[in-house]
C-alpha cells in the first residue's frame, strides 16, 4: 500500500488516482497525433512550395476537382474525432458520477483559504482521506469564484458562490499532493516591504507557509492520503460532533450540511439564545420548528426556507408571540451557504 506514486512523465506531473492514467493516455494521444500531424503538413507544404515555386520555363498547370481525395480527407478526420470524443465523454462521466459508497467531504473555499468538513462533523484547512475509497468532495464558496486543483489526482473543479459544485476521486498510494486554487489572480501581500508574511506550517511534509498572503495563488493546501487506521485517527483527533450529537441523545446528522449547520450554530452563537431541546430560551427552541405555523405579530406563518432566511438577515420583520424583539441581524455575518447549513440543521432537529 505504500507503493510510490506513478512517477511523472514527459508533460505531466505524478499520477495518484484511479482516473489519472486514462486521462494522460488521452492527453499524450491528442498531444502525438497533433504533433504527427503538424509535420506531415508543414513538411508536405515546404516541399510543395518548392517544388512548383514560380520559375522561367515552368507554367502552371491547375488541377481540379479529385472527388475520390476529398471524400477520404473529410472521412478520415470523421473517425479520428468520433474516437476522440467517445474517449473524452467516457473520462468526463467517469469522473461526473461518484460511486454510491463515496466518503462526503464538504469543501468550503474563502478569500484565501480552504476549509473541509468531514462527515463526523469535524474540520481541517488541509485535506485528509483513506487511500483506495472513493471520496466526494462537495464543494461551495462564501465569497468568489475559485478552483480547487489537485494536479497528482487530475482533479480540477470551480467552486462558485450560491451553488454546491462536486468533484470525486479515489486515490491509488498513501502519499501527498498539493492543493491549489486555480483562480490564478489576486492582491499582493501587505506585509512590510512587500514581502509576505510568512508563518512556516508546523506540518513538515507542507512545503507552503500558512499566513496572511491575499490572492488565489496563496490558496496552498495540501492533500494527505492515508492509510484508513491513520484516517481514523485523524478524524478522532479534529473531534467527533457525532458524539456532541450523542450526547445530546440525538444520533448523528447522516446530513453533512448539518454538521456544519451545527458548527455555526455555536460559532454564530444562535445558541445564546435559541435551545435544541424544545426547552424555550431567549428566543423559541430550534426543536420541530421546521415546517410548523409559527403565531407572530404579522400573522400565522409558515416555517420554511423564506421565513428562515428573513429570520436570519431581518428578524425584526416578524416577532415570534411571546417572544421580544431582541434578536440581532446577522446580516453580512452569515453567507448564503451558511443559511442554508443552518437551515439543514434546524430540519434535521425534528
Ligand atoms: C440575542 C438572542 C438571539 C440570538 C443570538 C439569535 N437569536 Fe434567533 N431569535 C431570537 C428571538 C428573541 C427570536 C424570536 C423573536 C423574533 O422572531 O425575532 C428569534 C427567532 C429566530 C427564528 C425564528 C424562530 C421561530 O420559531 O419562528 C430563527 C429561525 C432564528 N431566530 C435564527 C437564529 C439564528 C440562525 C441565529 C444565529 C446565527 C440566531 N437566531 C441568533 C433571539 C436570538
Ligand atoms: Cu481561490
Amino acid at each position: 500500500m505504500n507503493e510510490p506514486n506513478a512517477p511523472p512523465t514527459f508533460q505531466l506531473p505524478e499520477q495518484m488516482s484511479t482516473v489519472s492514467a486514462d486521462i494522460d493516455w488521452l492527453y499524450y494521444f491528442i498531444y502525438w497525433l497533433s504533433v504527427v500531424l503538424f509535420v506531415a503538413i508543414v513538411t508536405t507544404m515546404l516541399y510543395w512550395a518548392i517544388k512548383y515555386r514560380e520559375r522561367k520555363g515552368h507554367k502552371a498547370e491547375p488541377t481540379g476537382h479529385n472527388l475520390p481525395l476529398e471524400i477520404a480527407w473529410t472521412i478520415a478526420p470523421l473517425f479520428i474525432l468520433a474516437f476522440l470524443f467517445h474517449k473524452g465523454f467516457q473520462g468526463y462521466m467517469d469522473m461526473a458520477i461518484a460511486p454510491a459508497d463515496s466518503i462526503e467531504i464538504r469543501v468550503n473555499a474563502k478569500q484565501w483559504s480552504w476549509e473541509f468538513v468531514y462527515p463526523n462533523g469535524g474540520s481541517s484547512p488541509e485535506l485528509h482521506v483513506p487511500v483506495h475509497k472513493p471520496v466526494k468532495l462537495i464543494m461551495g464558496s462564501v465569497d468568489v469564484l475559485h478552483s480547487f486543483y489537485v494536479p497528482a489526482l487530475r482533479v480540477k473543479r470551480d467552486v462558485v458562490p450560491g451553488m454546491f459544485t462536486s468533484a470525486w476521486f479515489e486515490a491509488t498510494h498513501v502519499g501527498h499532493d498539493d492543493i491549489a486554487c486555480a483562480e490564478y489572480c489576486g492582491g499582493r501581500s501587505t506585509g512590510p516591504g512587500g514581502e509576505l508574511p510568512y508563518e512556516p506550517s508546523d506540518d513538515p511534509r507542507n512545503p507552503y507557509p500558512a499566513g496572511q498572503a491575499t490572492g488565489h495563488w496563496a490558496m496552498h493546501s495540501m492533500l494527505f492520503v492515508e492509510t484508513p487506521e491513520d484516517y481514523e485517527k485523524f478524524l478522532k483527533g479534529i473531534g467527533d460532533k457525532c458524539e456532541e450529537f450523542a450526547s445530546t441523545g440525538k444520533t448523528c446528522p447522516a446530513d453533512i450540511a448539518a454538521a456544519q449547520g451545527l458548527r455555526l450554530y455555536s460559532n454564530k452563537g444562535c445558541l445564546a439564545c435559541h435551545t435544541t431541546t424544545g426547552a424555550p430560551g431567549i428566543g423559541p427552541s430550534w426543536k420541530g420548528i421546521w415546517g410548523k405555523d409559527e403565531a407572530t405579530n404579522v400573522g400565522v406563518v409558515k416555517v420554511d426556507e423564506n421565513y428562515v432566511r428573513e429570520s436570519i438577515l431581518d428578524p425584526q420583520a416578524k416577532i415570534v408571540t411571546g417572544f421580544g424583539p431582541v434578536m440581532p441581524t446577522f446580516r453580512g455575518q452569515v453567507s448564503d451557504l451558511e443559511i442554508d447549513e443552518l437551515m439543514s440543521y434546524i430540519k434535521s432537529l425534528k
